[in-house]
């Protein structure tokens, strides 16, 4: 079943998100707010007290190839980890970067945990741990 909310936004508030949402191609606001509520919902799930539901995660990373060690560093935490890892893709990005795209399965806590020492790891430029759901409780 489908409610129907109203909500309070201020003039220049509501102006910047009908423009993000423009930019982001959704065909309205209601859309855009029920990703914006399921992103919170999958968030809280994965910080929920237990932890130890199995999640599913993907890690991005970019970082310097000419850093042997911290190649090396990046690939010991997975390899001691390496159960958890379910995926991982390399790309050279360029002559001296490289993009590391990760899946990682297992108990809330561990997959959080390992996520973010792997972005967390000095060197790394832009990492970040993206929750995901199969959506059962979510439509
Ligand atoms: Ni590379």
């Amino acid at each position: 079943m489908l409610e129907r909310i109203g909500i309070s936004l201020e003039d220049g508030l509501l102006e910047q998100f009908d423009k993000l949402i423009a930019e982001k191609g959704y065909v309205n606001r209601s859309e855009a707010v029920r990703d914006l509520i399921r992103d919170a919902l999958v968030q809280r799930a994965f910080t929920e007290s237990s932890g130890r539901e199995e999640r599913v995660a993907v890690v991005t990373l970019v970082y310097d190839h000419d850093s042997s060690s911290l190649a090396q560093k990046l690939a010991h935490i997975q390899h001691e980890n390496h159960r958890a890892v379910v995926s991982a893709l390399h790309v050279h990005m360029d002559a001296h970067n490289c993009l590391e795209v990760l899946v990682l399965r297992g108990r809330g806590k561990d997959v959080v945990a390992m996520g973010e020492s792997l972005v967390a790891t000095k060197g790394v430029k832009y990492g970040k741990l993206v929750p995901a759901t199969a959506g059962h409780d979510l439509r």
